[in-house]
């Protein structure tokens, strides 16, 4: 009797309304802040220890040539989350959330991926940094908050204050070193916390969870257990050659002159350069775990099995190399960004080495969960890749830096076309620190003339709503 009714039970629950209702995937989104290709199954760095990703990319497809469209976290983001490059709608710089669908005509027709899914009949859920600053833009049905966001922050700084340098003022939060005590009063802890009790919960409708991790963004404060997995004895710095920037034209110096952020010459000089690296690899490892809870807490959900999972970061980091601790310009450090997709019954530890886009992801959830919409988006759907890896695939990936300012990355070369015309052109494949500018050789110019042609004709001018211009070429360009 005992062994009918448990027979019936499972035949009842196999009929359960609940579960046809959640016929479509659901889908996680990781979205992580400030986090460069040094991640292990990336291999951009010897010591990173990042064991949780790397684990999802071994379970999915690991996008290993994949790029930002703004090498900032606000236009980043926007165009991540509209689906339309900077171009389009004029989001180059930092605003404020609620600004992205005023900035013109092509931005106000946007929709937001989560309202796609709720279209669709999702629940949606979001916490942490998603946008680029919490939920203002009101898109998520339920936003678990931001906490503290970057901090908690100590009373003062421990190593680094920009005013103090001649020239240099504020604005940035960089600066590095043991605090708080806890892991738990750390902002990410507490959105991997709220994210997993969300995974533990039933839905009754398919949902779209996305989770925004702040580290390794600015400032590296950490409990101490996350510095010590990186004896500074053990720490390498990344390839250096003070020279680089010589070919490099003026326009393309100064629209990645970050003036508040700390130079490399500065940190070798007060032999501080390993106690960067160190903080951020620590940040790394930090965000890593955090990742990690997440993944288990979905892997023992009823969701395990019919979830996508994404992870993203929203553009790298320079750590030294081109004389800068900073985002902010087009070279490969900066846009080169982790990607995983990892799907139900996907194909696992495959490596795509196609040059794609974090706009792509916006149209390939869109396709992947079947979602219907009546408007269009820019990016494309990566789904020919991920049923076949070695697809081809004819689209650069772009990304922009002000009005005129654009890489141009296949899947060997990159372009960088400045406003005033002026240009770089590296080999990744023979030159991966991109310290030989090959633009105005002889030997380059077919290669120019045919990553030429990806270059946009036509710019939305910026957008009125700027709120950082970040460097003196934004603030003369698009300041108040
Ligand atoms: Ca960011
Ligand atoms: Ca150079």
């Amino acid at each position: 009797m005992k062994k009918l009714c448990l027979s019936l039970i499972t035949l009842i629950s196999a009929f359960d309304p609940l579960i046809f209702a959640q016929s479509k995937p659901n889908v996680v989104m990781i979205v992580v802040d400030d986090l460069n290709d040094w991640v292990g199954a990336m291999k951009g760095h010897p010591s990173a220890k990042t064991p949780n990703i790397d684990r999802l990319a071994a379970q999915g497809m690991l996008f290993t040539n994949a790029h930002c469209q703004a090498p900032i976290c606000g236009p980043s983001r926007a165009s991540m989350l509209t689906g339309l490059y900077p171009h389009r709608t004029g989001n180059y710089a930092q605003m404020n959330d609620e600004d992205i669908r005023r900035s013109n005509e092509a931005s106000a027709a946007a929709v937001f991926l989560p309202d796609v899914f709720e279209k669709n009949g999702y629940k949606t859920l979001g916490v942490g940094k998603i946008f680029h600053n919490g939920d203002k833009a009101k898109v998520f049905d339920t936003y678990g908050g931001n906490f503290d966001k970057y901090g908690p922050s100590p009373e003062k700084r421990f190593k680094y204050d920009p005013s103090s340098f001649p020239g240099k003022s504020g604005g940035t939060q960089t600066d590095w070193g043991v605090y708080p005590e806890y892991d738990s009063l750390m902002t990410d802890h507490k959105s991997a916390a709220w994210a997993v009790r969300q995974l533990q919960q039933t839905h009754e409708k398919p949902f779209m969870l996305t989770v925004g991790f702040y580290r390794p963004h600015v400032p590296w404060y950490l409990p101490k257990k996350w510095f010590d997995l990186f004896p500074l004895s053990d720490v390498t710095t990344p390839p250096y050659d003070p020279s680089d920037m010589l070919d490099v034209p003026a326009m393309g110096k100064r629209v990645s002159d970050v003036p508040m952020m700390p130079a490399t010459d500065w940190l070798i000089s007060t032999n501080q350069w390993k106690d960067v690296v160190q903080a951020y690899l620590a940040s790394m490892a930090f965000v890593d775990a955090q990742v990690g809870k997440v993944l288990d807490a979905l892997e023992q959900s009823p969701y395990a099995t019919n979830t996508i999972v994404v992870l993203l970061s929203d553009h790298g980091y320079h750590l030294g190399e081109k004389n800068r601790v900073a985002k902010q310009a087009l070279w490969e450090r900066d846009t080169h960004v982790p990607l995983i997709i990892r799907q139900p019954r996907g194909r696992s530890n495959v490596v795509c080495k196609a040059p794609v886009q974090l706009i792509d992801i916006y149209p390939t959830l869109a396709s992947l969960c079947a979602l219907k919409m009546d408007h269009s988006v820019d990016g494309h759907s990566l789904q020919p890749l991920l049923n076949d890896p070695a697809a081809s695939w004819k689209h650069p990936a772009m990304t922009f830096y002000g009005v005129g300012n654009v890489s141009i990355r296949d899947e060997r070369y990159r372009l960088i076309q400045y406003e005033d015309g002026s240009e770089e052109l590296y080999d990744l494949e023979k030159d991966a620190n991109e310290w030989n500018n090959l633009a105005g050789k002889k030997e380059a110019s077919k290669r120019i003339t045919a990553l030429r042609a990806f270059i946009p004709k036509a710019w939305a001018p910026s957008s009125p709503f700027v709120t950082y211009p970040a460097n003196a070429y934004f603030k003369e360009k698009y300041g108040k």
